[in-house]
């Protein structure tokens, strides 16, 4: 009887955790159980120092856009629920390691004591844990502390008896005094059942792990869509506001250029970034927004109460993030549609001494926006709709607020507490070292150079290019546009959706052949020239111009 080795114990360790992952990844999308690989993913990045976590997102994002793994937000989502599930699996890899190494080398008399140990010091703390950070679960939160342990429980156990089995401990295989005496084939023989074994492991823990996954992925997200507007009285069914209707610009004389973004972002398309793997799921009827604090009426608001109380007010909006990279894709334009925040603190009657509000969300994400901004600001709005319909679970449902001019980390989505406050704190980034203001800055980005749609004019060729310029609630006055090391050329600019909304601008350019570098730059609203120097986006935004490098031969 030799005793299984360590990197065996690894071995068995993948071949149980891959299962334990699907069964887990499974219960989630069936019975709406906690996937715990998810919450201890997000319970490390809210736990974690705000510069390692900071470095962490950096590489990520680095990684994404070297390897142009396409739209950012969503491929950052997807590596972080890759990392989150490879973070589980190597803690079962390890785990079983260092189970089979105490197998090997303490005597135990019980046969599944250790496993269960084993499953139990990985199993606690992720119960604890997801018990304190899920927002996506809907499963009693009992139920689902119970199942994550008895999930573990039983994974340990399980390693505990392949140890074993693999051991050739059982009974019958027992060697007989008289095989004993033919040592070379037994051991033969037992590599052979060894092998054997686990050979029937990977089986079974592939069919399980395919299976989970599969039909897991079956039974995936959409219905939960679903079942959040039914669940608000809203109609899923209906159809986005701008499938019926022109953008308020759509007459504007300055058509941008082929090749230039959708000056309209639809919902689907817009960029996500929160601190979720997966976004909190929020029951609408069992929702309140709640006023606390230097209040004199502690309201509880429905939905439907901020809906049908107070004049719904319907603005064009930019949104950015403050991490988005020069040019990046985390900006997009919606139309949004709320209660002014303001009208609804006249009906909360704030105290004297309140100077702030602190906004807390369904995921533990909060921030503190002034008195000052809000009431000296009817823009600034307690949102409920996108696009005409209700939020969708990931940007916010069923509450989100709207602060003009501030990049999205002063705005959260999920609300469910506005706390009114007597002094300044910081709010979620503010405190892992962002900028405490984090107004947006001015922005402008070449999105085409459209060398495929030339314009004829006379005796010259002229290339369209063309893209946006943002700085928040400023507006832009002036865009220019730069070929090589040639003269700054004035951009036309088309008229906006609103004065919060990015401007499109666009540059008929005299054609010449080569390869050439075009740079743009803006002009705020006030002729504030947009800043050149380059910074990265931490702590207070990117900037410097955006320049683009593009081959233009002959046309015809
Ligand atoms: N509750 C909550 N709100 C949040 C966040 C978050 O992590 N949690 N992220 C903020 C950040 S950093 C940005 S850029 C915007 C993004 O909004 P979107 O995902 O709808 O584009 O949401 C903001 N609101
Ligand atoms: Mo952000």
């Amino acid at each position: 009887m030799t005793k299984p080795s360590i990197l065996r114990g690894a071995l068995v360790g993948a071949l149980l955790t891959a299962p334990l992952i699907a069964i887990f990844f499974l219960a989630s999308q069936l019975a709406g159980l906690p996937f715990v690989p998810f919450d201890v993913f997000d319970w490390i990045g809210r736990t974690l120092p705000g510069p390692i976590i900071t470095f962490g997102i950096d590489a990520i994002v680095s990684v994404i856009t070297a390897l142009q793994l396409g739209e950012l937000s969503s491929a950052a989502k997807a590596a972080e629920q890759f990392l989150a599930v490879a973070g589980l699996f190597v803690t079962g890899i390890v785990a079983a390691a260092v189970l089979f190494w105490a197998l090997r080398e303490l005597e135990f008399k019980s046969r599944y004591l250790p496993g269960l140990i084993v499953g139990a010091i990985v199993g606690v703390p992720v119960a604890i844990i997801s018990n304190a950070i899920n927002q996506s679960a809907s499963a009693d939160p009992n139920v689902s502390v119970t199942w994550i342990l008895i999930a573990f429980l039983a994974w340990g156990a399980a390693l505990s008896w392949a140890y074993h089995e693999l051991k050739g401990e059982a009974p019958q295989a027992e060697p007989a005094p008289a095989e004993a005496s033919q040592p070379q084939q037994l051991v033969a023989v037992q590599q052979i059942d060894r092998r054997q074994f686990i050979v029937r492991l990977g089986g079974a823990s592939a069919a399980i792990t395919v299976v989970g996954a599969g039909l897991g992925a079956l039974f995936g997200p959409q219905e939960t869509q679903t079942e959040v507007a039914l669940d608000t009285g809203g109609d899923a069914a209906a159809a986005p506001w701008s499938a019926n209707n022109a953008l308020p610009n759509a007459n504007a004389a300055v058509q941008p250029a082929p090749g230039t973004r959708p000056e309209f972002t639809p919902v689907e398309r817009h960029y996500r970034i929160d601190i979720n793997t997966m976004p909190p799921v929020v029951d609408g009827d069992e929702w309140r927004l709640r006023f606390s604090g230097l209040v004199d009426n502690a309201l509880e608001l429905t939905l439907d109460d901020l809906r049908n109380n107070y004049e719904p007010i319907h603005q064009f909006v930019t949104l950015a993030c403050i991490s988005n990279r020069i040019a990046g894709d985390l900006i997009g334009t919606q139309r949004w549609t709320g209660a002014s925040l303001k009208r609804v603190l006249e009906d909360v009657g704030l105290q004297a001494d309140a100077t702030h509000l602190k906004i807390t969300a369904a995921d533990g994400f909060d921030e503190v926006v002034s008195l000052e901004t809000v009431n000296n600001d009817d823009r600034v709005m307690l949102t409920y709709d996108w696009d005409g319909l209700l939020l969708t679970g990931p940007h916010g449902f069923p509450l989100r607020i709207y602060i003009p001019n501030y990049y999205g980390m002063k705005q959260p989505k999920w609300i469910t507490n506005i706390e009114a406050i007597s002094q300044w704190e910081e709010g979620y980034w503010v405190r892992r070292g962002w900028d405490r203001d984090a107004l947006m800055r001015a922005t402008s980005v070449i999105d085409t150079v459209a060398v495929d749609d030339p314009i004829l004019s006379g005796n010259t060729t002229l290339i369209p290019i063309g893209g946006i310029a943002h700085a928040g609630d400023r507006g832009i006055s002036k865009v220019e546009v730069q070929v090589d090391d040639g003269e700054w050329m004035e951009a036309m600019l088309r008229e906006p959706m609103s004065d919060t909304t990015w401007v499109i601008w666009r540059y008929d350019w005299p054609f010449q052949e080569g390869e050439h570098t075009f740079t743009v730059r803006a002009y705020e609203g006030d002729d504030t020239p947009q800043i050149e120097e380059v910074a990265g986006v931490r702590p207070s935004g990117a900037t410097g111009y955006h320049s683009l490098r593009e081959t233009v031969e002959a046309v015809s």
